[in-house]
């Protein structure tokens, strides 16, 4: 260990400790922008300036603590040169903070409002005229980019995906796709981890909360919302609860507030898709059909398959995701049987992914001529939708979902975490192909934020194998598996992004490792407490397949809630 003292106080912490590390340790916060607690040291904003007991300053990030070492976080030399800094970031940003989807959010406005600065004298440079707004998901806006690095970090490293990536030297430095081409020419899944990890508002999702609330100020149309699994143990956290805290019933309840005519449960259909799923793999694996089967939920990961490794499709489920099979039964069975026509009913998704926006909007997402889904909201739009009716999630009592898809089991729930729809799968699957139950129905091993995980079952003579991957990176390294021929899985599922969509580019700002565990608790125990907890045994997926789609993998199941991909 080492001993040095920050501010008079004296710490004793581990000798491969930064100043910062030491200092968070006794309580003394540094200011920061480029550093994220999940990525590497980039030491590039200079606003973790620290002064040392010979007048040197020197970042807090990327110093290394040194035995006896006497540091002050805050001297006039520290603050004025602070101040320099933000002044000289802000000269380089777009300064209308009150337009900005990050207000009041923002990292660098936070710092501004602590520094004192609300604006600088200095010469504005900014071009404002650069928002791409070439796609469905997200928004990429130059003018605020503080070029800290972050998204960079994370799309190149973690997703392996590299659309993102820096240009020009010196004053001309930016963050831009290669060639600037804007987002939707390049090879972008739209997962918008770029905007998990942005400070400020240069990355944000293109929100599409007015043309919901068209949708319900129009007395004509019938509009109706269904949550995704991941959402209820995150929301919360927009409302001063702590992440994994299950508000499921207070979000039924504010969104009733707000106008849906009724709210539905993504995990109804997270149900019909092991049911239509797990037949594929066993039909799969009787008819020597193609395998590894790759399941297919995940919208940001189809994005990746289809552009970087075509020629592997055959390998996913022809599954649509529960989010597209709840759009496909909202303008089909429940318009039937509600006798509300299709072109009355305006679908909402809310869900934890600026992916499902794109995936919503893909050409053949739709039924006869109506749009299976028509907007999508990310976790943090639905809270600032309900925030800006003066709603509190807080004060509000727990309602129910609603009719005629009211019902969900654990399995659907735990879709929302990494290796949930591998687990759910497996409680079926087995138990179909047995025809015995299950003594445990959990597969601890297919759990956690690990990014690859794997899971052995015998089901009667047959050695199941499966993996779990979540995060592109991981995914490109099973896929690479598949192109070389030595994978020895049969089942994979792929979620893109780490630790699955808990952690989806959509929900609430600060979602760091730690706090993508704690939702992952969340989601886990609301399985536990269900009294249904096999997707196969969910009464309202029995009664949909005697009252419409007949049988699993049946013609009518097929043309509604199956798709083809693009290579
Ligand atoms: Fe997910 Fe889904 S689990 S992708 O993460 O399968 O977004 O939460 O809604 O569709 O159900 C996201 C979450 C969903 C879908 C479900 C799947």
């Amino acid at each position: 260990t080492c001993t040095l003292e920050i501010n008079n106080f004296e710490v004793t912490v581990p000798n491969d400790f930064t100043i910062l590390q030491a200092a968070k340790q006794i309580g003394i916060t540094i200011p920061t922008l480029c550093y994220h607690p999940d990525q590497k040291v980039k030491a590039n904003c200079r606003i973790c300036l620290v002064e040392n007991h010979q007048g040197k300053l020197m970042t807090a990030c990327s110093t290394q603590v040194v035995d006896g070492m006497k540091i002050k976080t805050h001297s006039k030399l520290v603050r004025e040169t602070q101040k320099g800094v933000l002044q000289l970031i802000l000269a380089n940003h777009d300064q209308n903070c009150l337009k900005c989807s990050r207000n009041g959010k923002c990292e660098l406005q936070k710092l501004c409002e602590i520094f004192n600065i609300s604006k600088t004298n200095l010469h504005e440079t900014v071009d404002c005229t650069t928002q791409d707004l070439s796609n469905h998901s997200i928004i990429r806006d130059q003018s605020k980019c503080i070029k800290c690095n972050r998204c960079v970090e994370m799309c190149q490293e973690v997703q392996t995906v590299a659309a993102l990536s820096h240009a020009h030297r010196s004053t001309n430095y930016s963050i831009t796709p290669a060639y600037n081409k804007s987002l939707a020419d390049t090879n972008c899944v739209f997962c918008g981890q770029c905007i998990s990890v942005c400070p400020v508002g240069a990355l944000r999702e293109r929100e599409e909360i007015d043309n919901v609330m068209d949708a319900i100020y129009d007395p004509n149309i019938h509009v109706i919302a269904q949550i995704a699994p991941a959402v209820r143990v995150s929301i919360g956290e927009e409302f001063g609860y702590n992440p994994g805290i299950n508000v499921e019933g207070k979000l039924i309840s504010a969104l009733k507030q707000v106008g849906f005519d009724k709210i539905f449960d993504t995990n109804f259909t997270a149900d019909l898709t092991i049911i239509e799923e797990g037949h594929e793999l066993i039909s799969r694996l009787k008819n020597n059909g193609v395998l590894p089967m790759l399941t297919s939920c995940s919208p940001g990961w189809i994005n990746f398959i289809e552009a970087l490794y075509p020629n592997l499709l055959p390998h996913l489920s022809s599954c649509k995701s529960p989010q597209q099979m709840f759009g496909a039964l909202s303008k089909s069975y429940y318009s039937s049987k509600m006798g509300i026509p299709p072109e009355k009913i305006f679908t909402v998704s809310i869900m934890p992914c600026t992916a499902k926006k794109h995936e919503a909007k893909r050409e053949e997402m739709h039924y006869n001529q109506y749009r299976e889904v028509d907007a999508v909201l990310t976790t943090r739009e639905t809270a600032k939708l309900i925030k800006s009716i003066s709603i509190s999630l807080n004060n509000l009592s727990d309602d129910n979902f609603d009719a005629p898809f009211g019902i969900s089991s654990g399995a659907g729930a735990i879709f929302g975490a990494s290796g949930g729809v591998m687990e759910a799968a497996l409680r079926s699957v087995y138990e179909i192909l047995t025809a015995k139950e299950l003594d445990n129905l959990d597969f601890t091993s297919a759990r956690g934020i690990d990014g690859i995980k794997e899971v052995t079952v015998m089901i009667g003579s047959i050695e199941l194998k499966g993996a779990v991957v979540n995060g592109l990176k991981n995914a490109r390294y099973i896929l690479e598996q598949i192109q070389s021929g030595e994978c020895p899985y049969t089942f994979i599922e792929v979620m893109c992004c780490p630790g699955g969509c808990i952690g989806g580019g959509g929900q609430p700002f600060g979602s760091t490792m730690n706090i993508r565990k704690e939702r992952i608790d969340g989601i886990y125990s609301i399985d536990k407490n269900s009294t249904i907890r096999r997707s196969h045994k969910n009464p309202l997926i029995q009664q949909l397949y005697e009252d419409f789609l007949i049988e699993p993998n049946s013609k009518k199941a097929h043309e509604l809630l199956h798709t083809f991909y693009y290579p």
